[in-house]
């Protein structure tokens, strides 16, 4: 039913608003018609999602613009028409927040409507939508620091913090701090006032290029900071999803509680993954 509503389209990128629009491609199956999208400089990454809940997908492009030291990212929307074609021309383009760091979309509001989520240093900010219209002002859902503290100019991860961690229902935001995972969850009133701490060792890394400091130099440090994949699954079949997190071949397991929250069940060493090969369970 709802595959029926979707238009299969096919979306052709074009990168730089120079290109002119080639030949156009013949029309020959009433489910597919071909649209070209515009957007300036490099493109970065693209959500294909339904963001406004009208039962049509929506594509989201972030790009770049500019040349090096004065790039700046641009989110552009799409917005899918009820005959399944998209506009040339992107329907909004903004310059997204240079303080974010990382970037998801997901129903932050309550509204079922896909908020443009984002991460800085010490905040979770959001674009809200309305109807089918972003606002190019963020708001902010709430304050903490975590461990994107570092925005580039040059590109912005699509991670997918702002999710149904729990599988209640409702999306939680998931921050990433130096200690490890907080998930947030809102109350009835939508605040997120609740946090479920999981603590994760992250892996760790500090480096010079060279061994030696010369009396003329202190040489420069280089730091990293290695966060392990987070799986949902079942792990121990009472229902409930629980978080695996993974890192090369040591894996750890938060279970979920009849409260929605996740608590340490133990670390495994040089353990296999559970469920092997690509194991939902
Ligand atoms: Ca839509
Ligand atoms: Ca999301
Ligand atoms: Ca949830
Ligand atoms: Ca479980």
């Amino acid at each position: 039913m709802r595959t029926s509503r979707l238009k299969a389209t096919v979306a052709c990128i074009l990168c730089a608003i120079w290109f002119c629009a080639g030949a156009a491609l013949a029309d020959e199956e009433q489910d597919f018609s071909l649209s070209k999208l515009s957007v300036a400089d490099k493109l970065l990454d693209l959500v294909w999602e339904d963001l406004d809940q009208d039962g049509l997908y929506d594509i989201l492009i972030i790009h770049r613009k500019g040349l090096e030291p004065d790039e700046t990212r641009w989110i552009s929307i799409f917005w899918q028409a009820k005959d399944g074609g998209f506009s040339t021309a992107a329907d909004q383009s903004w310059e997204i927040d240079t303080l974010s760091v990382i970037l998801d979309t997901g129903d932050v509001a309550g509204d079922e409507r896909k908020e443009i989520v984002y991460l800085t240093a010490d905040a979770v900010r959001y674009y809200p939508i309305d109807s089918d219209r972003y606002e190019t002002e963020s708001n902010i859902l709430f304050e903490t620091a975590g461990l994107t503290v570092f925005p580039s100019k040059r590109s912005i991860p699509l991670i997918n913090f702002a999710r149904d961690w729990n599988g209640d229902g409702i999306e939680e935001v998931a921050v990433f701090k130096f200690e490890g995972l907080s998930i947030f969850s809102p109350d009835a009133d939508g605040r997120y006032t609740s946090e479920n701490r999981i603590l994760i060792e992250l892996d760790t890394g500090m480096g010079s290029d060279y061994r030696h400091s010369r009396d003329d130099r202190t040489m420069g440090l280089h730091a990293a900071f290695g966060f392990p994949d987070l799986r949902l699954v079942d792990f121990d079949n009472d229902g409930r999803v629980d978080l695996i997190a993974t890192k090369e071949d040591r894996v750890i397991v938060y279970r979920q509680q009849p409260d929605g929250r996740f608590s340490a069940l133990g670390r495994s060493q040089n353990a296999r993954r559970p469920g092997g090969e690509g194991g939902d369970g």
